[in-house]
Protein backbone atom coordinates (compact mmCIF):
# COMPACT_ATOMS: atom_id res chain seq x y z
CA UNK A 1 0.00 0.00 0.00
CA UNK A 2 1.54 3.14 1.64
CA UNK A 3 4.75 4.51 -0.10
CA UNK A 4 4.51 1.46 -3.25
CA UNK A 5 5.01 4.74 -6.03
CA UNK A 6 7.48 6.11 -3.67
CA UNK A 7 9.45 2.62 -3.45
CA UNK A 8 9.87 2.40 -7.16
CA UNK A 9 10.71 5.80 -7.45
CA UNK A 10 13.49 5.07 -4.78
CA UNK A 11 14.48 1.56 -6.25
CA UNK A 12 16.48 2.36 -8.80
CA UNK A 13 18.85 1.04 -7.71
CA UNK A 14 17.68 -2.36 -6.01
CA UNK A 15 19.91 -3.83 -9.31
CA UNK A 16 22.83 -2.98 -7.12
CA UNK A 17 21.76 -3.95 -3.88
CA UNK A 18 20.52 -7.11 -5.73
CA UNK A 19 24.66 -7.85 -6.65
CA UNK A 20 25.83 -8.48 -3.03
CA UNK A 21 26.90 -11.99 -2.58
CA UNK A 22 28.12 -11.60 0.40
CA UNK A 23 24.58 -10.65 2.12
CA UNK A 24 22.82 -14.24 0.77
CA UNK A 25 25.43 -16.11 1.73
CA UNK A 26 25.63 -15.04 5.68
CA UNK A 27 22.65 -16.14 8.14
CA UNK A 28 20.67 -12.92 9.34
CA UNK A 29 21.58 -13.63 12.64
CA UNK A 30 25.37 -13.55 11.76
CA UNK A 31 25.52 -9.99 10.19
CA UNK A 32 26.74 -7.27 12.52
CA UNK A 33 24.32 -4.65 11.29
CA UNK A 34 21.18 -7.33 12.31
CA UNK A 35 23.09 -8.11 16.06
CA UNK A 36 22.84 -4.53 15.99
CA UNK A 37 19.49 -3.89 15.07
CA UNK A 38 18.94 -6.71 17.58
CA UNK A 39 20.66 -4.74 20.19
CA UNK A 40 18.50 -2.44 19.50
CA UNK A 41 15.31 -4.26 20.03
CA UNK A 42 16.42 -5.70 23.25
CA UNK A 43 17.30 -2.20 24.69
CA UNK A 44 14.74 -0.30 23.61
CA UNK A 45 11.93 -2.62 23.97
CA UNK A 46 12.69 -5.42 26.17
CA UNK A 47 12.67 -7.86 23.54
CA UNK A 48 15.07 -11.29 24.19
CA UNK A 49 18.42 -11.23 22.48
CA UNK A 50 18.19 -15.07 22.27
CA UNK A 51 15.11 -15.19 21.08
CA UNK A 52 15.51 -12.51 18.74
CA UNK A 53 18.58 -14.26 17.17
CA UNK A 54 16.67 -17.47 16.40
CA UNK A 55 14.18 -15.41 14.51
CA UNK A 56 17.11 -13.95 12.16
CA UNK A 57 18.35 -17.23 11.92
CA UNK A 58 15.24 -18.41 10.43
CA UNK A 59 15.02 -15.47 8.17
CA UNK A 60 15.90 -15.70 4.80
CA UNK A 61 17.24 -13.55 1.74
CA UNK A 62 15.12 -13.21 -0.65
CA UNK A 63 16.13 -12.17 -4.16
CA UNK A 64 12.12 -12.46 -5.35
CA UNK A 65 11.23 -9.17 -3.61
CA UNK A 66 13.95 -7.31 -4.69
CA UNK A 67 12.61 -8.06 -8.46
CA UNK A 68 9.77 -7.26 -7.00
CA UNK A 69 10.22 -3.79 -5.95
CA UNK A 70 12.46 -2.65 -8.54
CA UNK A 71 10.74 -0.36 -10.94
CA UNK A 72 8.90 -1.12 -14.24
CA UNK A 73 10.92 -0.46 -17.77
CA UNK A 74 11.41 3.15 -18.33
CA UNK A 75 8.51 3.73 -20.42
CA UNK A 76 5.94 6.58 -19.80
CA UNK A 77 3.14 5.19 -17.60
CA UNK A 78 0.27 4.81 -18.88
CA UNK A 79 -3.37 5.67 -17.08
CA UNK A 80 -5.44 4.00 -19.32
CA UNK A 81 -3.53 0.76 -18.50
CA UNK A 82 -3.15 1.74 -15.15
CA UNK A 83 -7.28 2.64 -14.84
CA UNK A 84 -8.05 -1.00 -16.58
CA UNK A 85 -6.17 -2.92 -14.23
CA UNK A 86 -7.96 -1.77 -11.28
CA UNK A 87 -11.35 -0.65 -12.79
CA UNK A 88 -13.06 -3.58 -14.36
CA UNK A 89 -16.03 -5.24 -14.89
CA UNK A 90 -15.02 -7.88 -12.33
CA UNK A 91 -13.08 -5.66 -9.91
CA UNK A 92 -17.01 -3.99 -9.98
CA UNK A 93 -19.05 -6.90 -9.94
CA UNK A 94 -16.28 -8.48 -6.40
CA UNK A 95 -16.91 -4.93 -5.24
CA UNK A 96 -20.86 -5.05 -4.84
CA UNK A 97 -20.16 -8.87 -3.85
CA UNK A 98 -17.91 -7.43 -0.97
CA UNK A 99 -20.16 -4.20 -0.11
CA UNK A 100 -23.22 -6.33 -0.06
CA UNK A 101 -21.85 -8.79 2.27
CA UNK A 102 -20.45 -6.27 4.68
CA UNK A 103 -23.32 -3.49 4.42
CA UNK A 104 -23.95 -2.87 8.21
CA UNK A 105 -20.37 -2.91 8.84
CA UNK A 106 -19.14 -0.58 5.98
CA UNK A 107 -22.69 1.73 6.87
CA UNK A 108 -21.69 2.28 10.62
CA UNK A 109 -18.15 3.06 9.32
CA UNK A 110 -19.05 5.75 7.18
CA UNK A 111 -21.28 6.97 10.00
CA UNK A 112 -18.35 6.76 11.91
CA UNK A 113 -15.92 8.24 10.31
CA UNK A 114 -17.20 9.93 7.41
CA UNK A 115 -15.78 7.99 4.93
CA UNK A 116 -18.21 6.74 2.34
CA UNK A 117 -18.98 3.21 1.96
CA UNK A 118 -17.65 2.97 -1.74
CA UNK A 119 -14.73 4.30 -1.04
CA UNK A 120 -13.22 1.90 1.58
CA UNK A 121 -14.74 -1.19 -0.80
CA UNK A 122 -12.70 0.51 -3.44
CA UNK A 123 -9.13 0.69 -1.42
CA UNK A 124 -10.08 -2.92 0.14
CA UNK A 125 -10.36 -3.63 -3.92
CA UNK A 126 -7.68 -1.84 -5.29
CA UNK A 127 -4.85 -3.17 -2.54
CA UNK A 128 -5.92 -6.56 -1.80
CA UNK A 129 -8.67 -7.54 -4.64
CA UNK A 130 -10.98 -7.93 -1.44
CA UNK A 131 -8.80 -9.83 0.55
CA UNK A 132 -8.15 -12.50 -2.40
CA UNK A 133 -4.49 -11.20 -2.55
CA UNK A 134 -2.77 -10.84 0.31
CA UNK A 135 0.87 -11.33 -0.46
CA UNK A 136 2.50 -14.64 -0.24
CA UNK A 137 6.06 -13.40 1.01
CA UNK A 138 6.94 -14.12 4.85
CA UNK A 139 6.74 -10.45 6.52
CA UNK A 140 10.33 -11.46 8.05
CA UNK A 141 11.76 -12.36 4.63
CA UNK A 142 10.35 -9.21 2.57
CA UNK A 143 11.03 -6.99 5.57
CA UNK A 144 14.96 -8.37 6.73
CA UNK A 145 15.66 -8.47 3.10
CA UNK A 146 14.61 -4.59 2.41
CA UNK A 147 16.27 -3.85 5.22
CA UNK A 148 19.74 -5.16 5.27
CA UNK A 149 20.19 -5.72 1.62
CA UNK A 150 18.44 -2.89 0.10
CA UNK A 151 20.41 -0.14 0.20
CA UNK A 152 18.74 2.89 -0.87
CA UNK A 153 15.79 2.59 1.21
CA UNK A 154 17.41 0.29 3.91
CA UNK A 155 16.65 2.86 6.81
CA UNK A 156 12.95 3.14 5.99
CA UNK A 157 12.63 -0.55 6.02
CA UNK A 158 14.34 -1.19 9.16
CA UNK A 159 11.88 0.94 10.80
CA UNK A 160 9.29 -0.99 9.36
CA UNK A 161 10.85 -4.41 10.36
CA UNK A 162 10.64 -2.38 13.90
CA UNK A 163 7.14 -2.01 13.82
CA UNK A 164 6.89 -5.52 12.10
CA UNK A 165 8.43 -7.18 15.39
CA UNK A 166 6.82 -5.11 17.85
CA UNK A 167 3.33 -5.73 16.31
CA UNK A 168 3.65 -9.43 16.10
CA UNK A 169 4.88 -9.36 19.72
CA UNK A 170 1.54 -6.92 20.37
CA UNK A 171 -0.54 -9.54 18.46
CA UNK A 172 0.80 -12.73 19.94
CA UNK A 173 1.66 -13.66 15.96
CA UNK A 174 4.22 -16.08 15.29
CA UNK A 175 6.90 -13.87 13.99
CA UNK A 176 7.65 -16.31 11.06
CA UNK A 177 4.10 -17.26 9.99
CA UNK A 178 2.35 -13.66 8.35
CA UNK A 179 2.85 -13.25 4.40
CA UNK A 180 2.10 -10.60 2.93
CA UNK A 181 3.57 -8.24 0.10
CA UNK A 182 7.05 -7.89 -1.21
CA UNK A 183 7.33 -4.68 0.31
CA UNK A 184 5.64 -5.92 3.78
CA UNK A 185 2.53 -5.13 3.45
CA UNK A 186 0.00 -7.15 5.44
CA UNK A 187 -3.80 -7.76 4.90
CA UNK A 188 -6.77 -6.61 3.53
CA UNK A 189 -6.02 -3.18 3.21
CA UNK A 190 -1.85 -3.75 2.78
CA UNK A 191 -0.88 -1.77 6.14
CA UNK A 192 2.64 -1.69 6.69
CA UNK A 193 3.43 -2.58 10.07
CA UNK A 194 4.11 1.09 11.19
CA UNK A 195 0.54 1.83 9.81
CA UNK A 196 -0.87 -1.51 10.94
CA UNK A 197 -0.21 -0.40 14.51
CA UNK A 198 -0.84 3.53 14.45
CA UNK A 199 -4.32 2.79 12.53
CA UNK A 200 -5.19 -0.24 13.06
CA UNK A 201 -8.63 -0.73 14.92
CA UNK A 202 -10.94 -3.64 16.19
CA UNK A 203 -14.20 -2.90 14.40
CA UNK A 204 -15.98 -5.65 15.21
CA UNK A 205 -15.39 -5.96 19.10
CA UNK A 206 -13.85 -9.16 19.56
CA UNK A 207 -10.71 -7.81 21.23
CA UNK A 208 -8.05 -8.00 18.93
CA UNK A 209 -7.78 -5.63 15.22
CA UNK A 210 -6.96 -8.51 12.66
CA UNK A 211 -6.45 -7.03 8.75
CA UNK A 212 -5.65 -10.56 7.74
CA UNK A 213 -8.91 -12.38 8.08
CA UNK A 214 -11.63 -10.19 9.24
CA UNK A 215 -12.93 -7.59 7.00
CA UNK A 216 -14.81 -5.71 9.27
CA UNK A 217 -11.78 -4.61 11.10
CA UNK A 218 -10.01 -3.76 7.51
CA UNK A 219 -13.14 -1.91 6.66
CA UNK A 220 -13.19 0.04 10.30
CA UNK A 221 -8.80 0.26 9.68
CA UNK A 222 -9.02 1.75 6.15
CA UNK A 223 -12.12 4.83 7.55
CA UNK A 224 -9.91 5.34 10.56
CA UNK A 225 -6.96 6.09 8.42
CA UNK A 226 -8.68 8.53 6.33
CA UNK A 227 -9.99 10.05 8.90
CA UNK A 228 -6.96 10.63 10.56
CA UNK A 229 -5.49 11.74 7.55
CA UNK A 230 -8.17 14.65 7.27
CA UNK A 231 -10.91 13.21 5.05
CA UNK A 232 -13.66 15.56 4.78
CA UNK A 233 -17.20 14.08 5.53
CA UNK A 234 -19.75 14.74 2.04
CA UNK A 235 -17.12 15.97 -0.03
CA UNK A 236 -15.90 14.59 -3.52
CA UNK A 237 -12.47 13.61 -3.81
CA UNK A 238 -12.22 14.51 -7.62
CA UNK A 239 -13.84 16.65 -10.40
CA UNK A 240 -13.87 15.75 -13.95
CA UNK A 241 -12.26 18.88 -15.90
CA UNK A 242 -11.46 19.86 -19.46
CA UNK A 243 -8.37 22.00 -20.78
CA UNK A 244 -8.70 25.07 -23.50
CA UNK A 245 -5.85 27.75 -23.98
CA UNK A 246 -2.14 26.93 -22.99
CA UNK A 247 -2.56 28.52 -19.58
CA UNK A 248 -3.55 26.23 -17.59
CA UNK A 249 -0.21 24.30 -18.15
CA UNK A 250 1.23 26.15 -15.79
CA UNK A 251 -1.40 24.78 -13.26
CA UNK A 252 -0.67 21.01 -14.35
CA UNK A 253 2.64 20.56 -12.47
CA UNK A 254 2.47 16.99 -11.35
CA UNK A 255 1.32 17.81 -7.72
CA UNK A 256 -1.46 16.48 -5.75
CA UNK A 257 -2.22 18.89 -3.38
CA UNK A 258 -5.11 21.34 -3.43
CA UNK A 259 -3.32 24.44 -4.19
CA UNK A 260 -5.33 26.59 -6.53
CA UNK A 261 -8.07 27.81 -6.05
CA UNK A 262 -11.36 26.99 -8.49
CA UNK A 263 -11.66 30.56 -9.72
CA UNK A 264 -7.87 30.73 -10.62
CA UNK A 265 -8.09 27.49 -12.68
CA UNK A 266 -10.94 28.72 -14.29
CA UNK A 267 -9.66 31.88 -15.28
CA UNK A 268 -6.67 29.69 -16.59
CA UNK A 269 -8.77 27.98 -18.91
CA UNK A 270 -10.35 24.67 -16.60
CA UNK A 271 -13.28 23.93 -17.10
CA UNK A 272 -15.64 21.90 -14.96
CA UNK A 273 -18.71 21.12 -13.33
CA UNK A 274 -19.04 22.55 -9.73
CA UNK A 275 -21.37 20.19 -7.45
CA UNK A 276 -21.71 23.49 -5.06
CA UNK A 277 -18.24 23.61 -3.33
CA UNK A 278 -17.81 26.61 -1.36
CA UNK A 279 -15.46 29.51 -2.79
CA UNK A 280 -12.33 28.88 -1.08
CA UNK A 281 -12.05 25.52 -2.21
CA UNK A 282 -8.75 24.68 -3.36
CA UNK A 283 -7.32 21.66 -5.82
CA UNK A 284 -4.63 20.74 -7.96
CA UNK A 285 -5.14 20.61 -11.79
CA UNK A 286 -4.21 16.47 -12.48
CA UNK A 287 -3.30 15.27 -15.80
CA UNK A 288 -3.80 11.70 -16.34
CA UNK A 289 -1.49 10.74 -19.38
CA UNK A 290 -1.22 7.87 -21.59
CA UNK A 291 1.25 7.73 -24.17
CA UNK A 292 -0.31 8.49 -27.88
CA UNK A 293 -3.96 9.40 -26.46
CA UNK A 294 -4.89 13.02 -25.35
CA UNK A 295 -4.30 13.30 -21.16
CA UNK A 296 -7.22 13.07 -19.29
CA UNK A 297 -7.87 16.17 -16.60
CA UNK A 298 -9.24 16.25 -13.20
CA UNK A 299 -9.34 18.48 -10.36
CA UNK A 300 -7.89 16.67 -7.05
CA UNK A 301 -9.82 18.14 -3.74
CA UNK A 302 -8.62 17.65 -0.60
CA UNK A 303 -9.86 14.31 -0.22
CA UNK A 304 -8.13 13.08 -3.33
CA UNK A 305 -4.93 14.40 -1.35
CA UNK A 306 -5.74 11.90 1.37
CA UNK A 307 -6.34 9.25 -0.32
CA UNK A 308 -2.61 9.77 -2.01
CA UNK A 309 -1.67 9.76 2.08
CA UNK A 310 -2.49 5.43 1.24
CA UNK A 311 -0.34 5.45 -1.62
CA UNK A 312 1.47 8.71 -2.76
CA UNK A 313 0.48 8.39 -6.46
CA UNK A 314 -2.03 10.19 -8.52
CA UNK A 315 -3.15 7.59 -10.85
CA UNK A 316 -3.78 5.16 -7.63
CA UNK A 317 -6.15 7.76 -6.02
CA UNK A 318 -7.74 8.60 -9.47
CA UNK A 319 -8.17 4.57 -10.09
CA UNK A 320 -9.52 4.13 -5.89
CA UNK A 321 -12.05 7.18 -6.67
CA UNK A 322 -13.32 5.54 -10.30
CA UNK A 323 -13.84 2.44 -8.90
CA UNK A 324 -15.83 3.59 -5.45
CA UNK A 325 -17.68 5.93 -8.49
CA UNK A 326 -18.15 3.02 -10.55
CA UNK A 327 -19.62 0.64 -7.56
CA UNK A 328 -21.89 3.68 -6.49
CA UNK A 329 -23.18 3.70 -9.90
CA UNK A 330 -23.11 0.03 -10.37
CA UNK A 331 -25.71 -0.07 -7.75
CA UNK A 332 -23.59 -0.82 -4.04
CA UNK A 333 -26.24 1.38 -2.37
CA UNK A 334 -29.24 -0.93 -2.67
CA UNK A 335 -30.76 -2.71 -0.29
CA UNK A 336 -31.05 -5.77 -2.02
CA UNK A 337 -29.73 -8.69 -0.51
CA UNK A 338 -28.02 -6.92 2.24
CA UNK A 339 -30.69 -9.00 5.35
CA UNK A 340 -29.70 -12.47 4.02
CA UNK A 341 -25.89 -11.66 4.11
CA UNK A 342 -24.92 -8.49 6.57
CA UNK A 343 -24.27 -10.99 9.50
CA UNK A 344 -21.76 -13.29 7.50
CA UNK A 345 -18.34 -13.19 8.59
CA UNK A 346 -15.91 -11.67 5.46
CA UNK A 347 -12.97 -14.34 5.32
CA UNK A 348 -10.43 -15.37 2.59
CA UNK A 349 -12.62 -18.47 2.31
CA UNK A 350 -15.35 -16.28 1.90
CA UNK A 351 -13.20 -14.45 -0.63
CA UNK A 352 -12.20 -17.81 -2.79
CA UNK A 353 -15.83 -18.85 -2.37
CA UNK A 354 -16.58 -15.08 -3.92
CA UNK A 355 -14.10 -16.05 -6.45
CA UNK A 356 -16.19 -19.49 -7.98
CA UNK A 357 -19.43 -17.42 -7.49
CA UNK A 358 -18.66 -14.51 -9.62
CA UNK A 359 -17.63 -16.98 -12.62
CA UNK A 360 -21.29 -18.08 -12.64
CA UNK A 361 -24.30 -15.86 -13.96
CA UNK A 362 -26.08 -14.18 -11.13
CA UNK A 363 -29.27 -13.36 -12.29
CA UNK A 364 -30.72 -10.04 -11.00
CA UNK A 365 -27.20 -8.57 -10.32
CA UNK A 366 -27.17 -4.95 -9.72
CA UNK A 367 -23.92 -5.31 -11.80
CA UNK A 368 -23.23 -4.07 -15.39
CA UNK A 369 -22.71 -6.26 -17.79
CA UNK A 370 -18.96 -7.76 -18.38
CA UNK A 371 -17.16 -6.17 -21.22
CA1 LIG B 1 -11.56 -7.50 15.61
Amino acid sequence: MIRRALLLAACVLCGAAAAHPPARQASYADRPEVRAFIGRMVERYGFGAEALRKVFASARFAPGVLRAMRPPPRERPSWEAYRARFVGARRIDEGLEFWRANRSTLARAARVYGVPAEVIVAIIGVESHYGRSTGRWRVLDALSTLAFDEAPRAAYFRGELESYLLFAREAGLDVLAVRGSPAGAIGLPQFMPRTYREYAVDFDGDGRADLLDDAADAIGSVANFLQAHGWRRHEPADLDASVSGAAYRAYADGGVQPRYTLAQLARAGVAFRDPGLPEDTRAALLELGTPDEPSEYRLGLHNFYVLTRYNRSAFYAAAVSDLAKALRAAGGSRADGARARAARPWTRRAAAGLRAAARAPRPGSAAPARA
